[in-house]
């Protein structure tokens, strides 16, 4: 048979005989060790898997650009938000709580991962479709995600530990609303926002500070599902969000967000009314308004779902000059945690991926380390007379003073410090009616699936809390009796009683 196609390969590039029969002496005998072929097929299959993200395992991503439209000079130094300039983009959208096999469409938040590939480095923002987070400190974050997942004796989920965790740390209230509302089952990852949620330091070339926060908007509009149909699409299609990113990028119809941030001059930080860099609140723009910097398109799918985007590795800590962190606590932890979580899943060299290589040259000192293969020649060390590569002082990271004796604590309060206001606003100002009768619903059912006292009516409390119209609206569909107990006291019992 003339046949033009490529002859199968060991993955040593031997040319195979069979890719239907093994080895044997005799149609039915023996199966022989030596083949080669045979063994190796089955010990790859063995060892495709690499562990899945411990949170957002399951996900979806695509290929696209970065270009500024009003550009961000004032405030950052930044190559790539400078007009003019085109940035390679990949983004990986995400769920948090589920498996790699979980649905597209369960209650949750979306992550929001972006690598910037610039002309300086890769600069990755790894952020969420939510603008704020659940809790403020990392100590908190590993426990609540264990509250959000499987338990240890059953292995099963369950809504009586999510809200024992939710109702103990009263600063998730915001993102809980933000949870149960129409955002927790966004229709498609093209049809939602995505937000740095922390607060990032950003200096000009003259050196100037300042504090933002950024908002990727869509510009498909905001769409989401109801929590009936989410639930009815997790059964018809688990994939869908995948599914639809990739069949609209396929028929040319590419997505776009448009980037914009809210700027705070450095110095206003430290007199503000609630503390700027808790990842519990958002800043109302009417304080910071929202300004225009660049736009976003994704354009092409990845051609290998497992080399691009299973193996794709964002890191916070991956700033550019001109980008720095923020004293926010939770930013701070996570500096540390994601290329140690990549060094783990994926291998020392992680970034030497094509999915993350950065798209300049890499002059590091780092060497060997297993599957190493773009190794620095010499001299290996610094200082060195032998023309090796050295650092630059002028792009020391920008940064803040800070004092004070080592202490385990809250932030220092400010007057505008609490965990109800924000979420009461959003419910009472920002949603309309029907969001607000949807919310209840969401709300009720989740608490109907097993969650029982105490729980239940610190959840009531904590509802009150956040609206009494909406307290009293949950506790009638829960059919109990509106809270009464003084919250605080309810709480402080709660936590004592450990
Ligand atoms: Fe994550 N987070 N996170 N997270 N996160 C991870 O890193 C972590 C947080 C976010 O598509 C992990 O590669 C800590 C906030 C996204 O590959 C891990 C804390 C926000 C993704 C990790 C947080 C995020 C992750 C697991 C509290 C939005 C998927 C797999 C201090 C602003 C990125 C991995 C992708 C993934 C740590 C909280 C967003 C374990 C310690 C807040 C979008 O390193």
């Amino acid at each position: 048979m003339d046949d033009d196609r490529p002859v199968t390969t060991t993955d040593a590039g031997i040319a195979a005989a069979s890719d239907e029969h093994s080895l044997t002496l005799g149609p039915d005998g023996p199966i022989l060790l030596q083949d080669h072929y045979l063994v190796q097929k089955m010990a790859q299959f063995n060892r495709e898997r690499v562990p899945e993200r411990v949170v957002h395992a399951k996900g979806g991503g695509a290929h696209g650009f970065f270009e500024p439209t009003q550009g961000a000079d004032q405030w950052c130094r930044a190559d790539f938000l400078r007009r003019g300039r085109r940035t390679p983009v990949f983004a990986r959208f995400s769920t948090v709580a589920g498996e790699l096999g979980s649905a597209d469409t369960a209650r949750d938040p979306r992550g929001f991962a972006l690598k910037f590939y610039t002309d300086e480095g890769n600069y990755d923002m790894v952020g969420n479709n939510t603008p704020v987070f659940f809790i403020r400190d990392p100590q908190k974050f590993q426990d609540f995600i264990h509250s959000q997942k499987r338990r240890a004796d059953t292995h099963l989920r369950d809504n009586d530990m999510q809200w024992d965790f939710w109702t103990l740390s009263p600063e998730s209230a915001h993102q809980v609303t933000w949870l149960m509302g129409d955002r927790g089952t966004p229709r498609s990852w093209r049809t939602m926002n995505g937000y740095s949620s922390h607060t990032y330091l950003w200096a000009n070339a003259g050196g100037e500070r300042f504090w933002v926060k950024y908002h990727v908007k869509t510009d498909q509009g905001v769409q989401c599902f109801t929590d009936a149909e989410a639930k009815a699409m997790a059964a018809e299609d688990p994939d869908c969000h995948i599914r639809d990113l990739h069949q609209a990028i396929a028929r040319g119809d590419a997505p776009s967000w448009t980037l914009s941030v809210q700027v705070m001059p450095f110095a206003e930080a430290a007199d503000y009314r609630f503390n700027p860099f808790d990842l519990t609140k958002v800043w109302p723009h009417g304080d910071y308004p929202l300004q225009e910097v660049g736009r976003m398109v994704l354009d092409r799918n990845p051609d290998n779902y497992f080399a691009e985007v299973e193996q794709a590795a964002f890191e916070p800590a991956n700033m550019v000059p001109g980008i720095g962190p923020s004293p926010d606590k939770m930013l701070l932890g996570r500096l540390f945690s994601y290329p140690d979580t990549h060094r783990h899943r994926i291998g020392a060299n992680y970034l030497q991926l094509p999915i993350n290589q950065p798209r300049v040259p890499v002059h590091s000192y780092n060497k060997d380390g297993a599957m190493r293969y773009r190794n620095p020649g010499d001299p290996v060390y610094a200082p060195n007379s032998y023309g090796g590569p050295r650092a630059d002082p002028s792009l020391l990271e920008p940064g803040w003073s800070a004092a004070g004796e080592m202490v385990r604590a809250a932030y220092t309060k400010r007057r505008d410090d609490d965990d109800f206001g924000q979420p009461g606003a959003l419910v009472r100002r920002v949603l309309d009616q029907p969001a607000r009768e949807r919310l209840a619903g969401n709300i009720a059912g989740h608490l109907r699936q097993g969650v029982s006292a105490p729980v239940l009516g610190r959840a009531l409390d904590y509802w009150g809390q956040v609206d009494a119209d909406l307290g009293r609206r949950v506790a009638a569909l829960v059919g109990a009796a509106p809270s009464s107990a003084a919250p605080e006291a309810a709480l402080a019992a709660a936590r004592t009683s450990g």
